[in-house]
């Protein structure tokens, strides 16, 4: 039967969520969350850094945070130096293939995935949720409406970084994901525009935003794992998995081997985790438990990164392994993250 006194104490006790942590553990050190306020946005990685400079834009204006999220994200598409977009490493038979999605504060979502050809899947994502009554488009279907909502479809070729880094490649043909092959700053000072086994250092940016009016929303947009078979999505644009946001609650978004992050349905397992009354930083961690639980000691192998925001304007991120980075922005804050890690 319900217990009304009951639940006022739980009431009580979830309003206070922030300062007393019923999932502390004794092995866990204090945590005091870091509480930016607003507006404030977060992404993943060193290159988060000029994508949140490209949110702030908006952000910095009063702007809405979707817009924010688009308009960052379109920075790392965007850019020579970065591979999230078409510059990117190609799949196995050579075709560069994108992923992205987009989420706000109404729960509206929209998603590409697959889509050859065009600079800006986050944009296309955007529209799919905007004119559509879907919220997946993939592959030839996702060009063609791309086209006709006036994107231009660019050249099939491979950027001279891409084409170097496919074929050497080839030479082996393995598909081995470099752990933390995102971090440039962890492949040396100047961040070489690809490594020494030959594939490129950047692939993926998931960014999560609260605009001044307090609302959430969030992107991720990825080339994918590079060599991968034809056709595989990762978690990247996969609503629940690379990225969720629940206005009432908080957003979260996900980066690493994106497979894992499916098995766990990520982001909505960190969203969850925050409604429960973890912090973004514990919950983070949590839901990189879970897949250390799965992986056991296959875990080495991967690495696995999650950054959330709490309606509160608490902040964090947790990863599997060392050298994963986050950046975060607001009016008076700038700075690179060094995410805790649980190996
Ligand atoms: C994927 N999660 O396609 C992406 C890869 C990634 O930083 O995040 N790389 O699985």
């Amino acid at each position: 039967m319900f217990n009304r006194r009951k639940f006022v104490e739980a009431s009580f006790l979830s309003s206070l969520g922030t300062f007393i942590n019923p999932f502390k553990t004794s092995s866990e050190e204090e945590f005091i969350p870091p509480v930016l306020g607003k507006p404030v946005v977060l992404s993943t990685w060193d290159t988060g850094i000029a994508a949140n400079k490209g949110a702030w834009e908006v952000l910095g204006k009063g702007g809405r945070a979707l817009d924010a999220v688009e308009a960052g994200v379109m920075v790392t598409e965007s850019s020579q130096n970065c591979c999230v977009g078409l510059g990117a490493n190609p799949d196995r038979d050579g075709f560069v293939t994108l992923d992205a999605c987009i989420m706000d504060e109404f729960s509206n979502c929209g998603s590409v995935a697959f889509l050859e050809r065009i600079k800006h899947p986050i944009s296309v994502a955007r529209r799919v949720m905007e004119k559509t009554p879907h919220v997946m488009l993939v592959g030839s279907g996702a060009q063609q409406f791309a086209v006709a909502e006036g994107f231009p479809l660019e050249k099939q070729e491979l950027s001279p970084e891409a084409k170097q880094a496919y074929e050497n490649w080839l030479k082996k043909s393995e598909y081995k994901p470099v752990v933390n092959i995102e971090n440039t700053k962890s492949h040396g000072p100047f961040a070489p525009q690809y490594l020494e086994n030959g594939e490129l250092n950047h692939d993926t940016i998931g960014m999560i935003a609260m605009d001044a009016k307090g609302n959430l929303s969030g992107s991720c947009t990825t080339s994918g794992m590079g060599f991968k078979m034809r056709g595989r999505l990762g978690d990247s644009p996969i609503i629940g998995a690379g990225l969720f946001v629940d206005n009432e609650i908080g957003a979260a978004t996900a980066t690493g081997q994106g497979e894992d992050v499916i098995r766990i349905a990520g982001s909505h397992t960190v969203v969850e985790l925050m409604r429960q009354g973890l912090s973004p930083e514990q919950a983070c961690k949590k839901a990189v438990e879970r897949i250390l639980r799965i992986k056991k000691d296959k875990a080495k192998e991967i690495q696995i990164g999650f950054i959330a925001i709490k309606k509160n304007g608490e902040y964090g991120g947790y990863a599997l392994q060392k050298g994963f980075s986050f950046a975060v922005k607001t009016g008076n804050v700038e700075k690179l993250v060094q995410a805790k890690s649980l190996i």
